[in-house]
């Protein structure tokens, strides 16, 4: 049988929504409902995407109702679902941490032991406090946790973090770093031969749109006698193509570096003589 469709859960409405349907679209995937319904079938790719609540998606993936989904580690850890983690999606990007009032010296992880936390990370709390043994009251409670110092209710928080800003306009304090989190592809653990291909479709589009994100196109002019030079400088994905240009002592090179590296890369090749550098986004980039 070829007709198996991969059925792909994503969060309805949320922080990890836009990006997990950008993702697909970056894949050249297509859906038929225009508007989001629970339940909307690609046109061009066997996949069915499911719009959940993030915190049900890795039971639905562990149950098989959904093949694959998309969703933070941090949910993942705490849900403890039984799925396995195919690949790390790079946005969503945030920590799980243990936070105090500001005026609150801070004494090492020590100072958590008799003390009350509030958190919607009881999971994943109550694993951290036993592995540096210590005890502590978890508060779980379901939103709006930083407020919990403020009104009482705790003498710190266990939350998610991005910038920081919420934990400042609250008077806390970042003291512990429990966890780094980002968005995640997990996958059920007893796929289908026939499902575990379209998986593998899938990654294949995704790898190569990480690939291409992660790198540059770069084009410059090198005199000819410092082709070699330059070239060392250029770590492409083979070797740089090297074109003549009108006038015989200049050439024209062509490479790809990465996202990262390409500022450093830029200032040596200016001092090695490049002229004319142009770094050009790429598209796709199959590796
Ligand atoms: O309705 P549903 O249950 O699906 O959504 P949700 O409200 O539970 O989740 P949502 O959409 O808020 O977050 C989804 C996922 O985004 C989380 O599980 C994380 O993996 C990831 N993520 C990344 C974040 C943050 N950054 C983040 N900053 N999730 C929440 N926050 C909150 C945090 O809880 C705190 O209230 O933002 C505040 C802190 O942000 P800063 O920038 O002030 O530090
Ligand atoms: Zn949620």
């Amino acid at each position: 049988m070829n007709n198996e469709i991969l059925r792909i859960a994503i969060q309805k409405s949320g922080r990890l929504t836009e990006k997990s349907m950008q993702l697909l679209s970056d894949c050249g995937i297509q859906l038929q409902n225009g508007k989001r319904k629970l339940l909307s079938p690609a046109t061009n790719f066997p996949l069915e995407i499911y719009f959940l609540r993030d915190d049900d998606i890795p039971q639905y993936v562990e149950d098989g109702v959904a093949d694959v989904g998309i969703l933070g580690e941090n949910v993942l850890l705490e849900e403890q679902a039984q799925v396995n983690t195919v690949l790390e999606l790079g946005f969503a990007q945030c920590r799980l941490s243990l936070a105090i009032p500001k005026n609150e010296i801070y004494t090492g992880v020590d100072y958590w032991e008799g003390k009350k936390i509030a958190t919607t990370y009881s999971n994943i709390l109550k694993k951290y406090l036993a592995e540096k043994n210590i005890k502590a009251d978890i508060h779980a409670i379901s939103g709006s946790v930083e407020i919990a110092p403020s009104i009482g209710l705790a003498e710190g928080v266990c939350d998610l973090v991005s910038t920081g800003s919420t934990l400042l306009s609250n008077g806390l304090k970042e003291v512990e770093v429990i966890l780094k989190s980002q968005a995640v592809l997990v996958a059920n653990q007893q796929l289908s031969p026939q499902k575990q291909q379209i998986l593998a479709q899938l990654l294949f589009r995704i790898r190569a749109k990480q690939a291409a994100a992660n790198n540059k196109y770069i084009l410059l002019n090198a005199p000819n006698d410092k082709i070699d030079e330059i070239c060392a400088l250029l770590p492409g994905m083979k070797s740089p193509s090297i074109l003549p240009l009108r006038n015989s002592n200049w050439s024209s090179l062509h490479s790809v570096v990465q996202e990262q590296a390409f500022w450093d890369i830029i200032d040596k090749l200016k001092a090695a003589g490049a002229e004319g550098i142009l770094v050009i986004p790429i598209e796709k980039m199959i590796v």
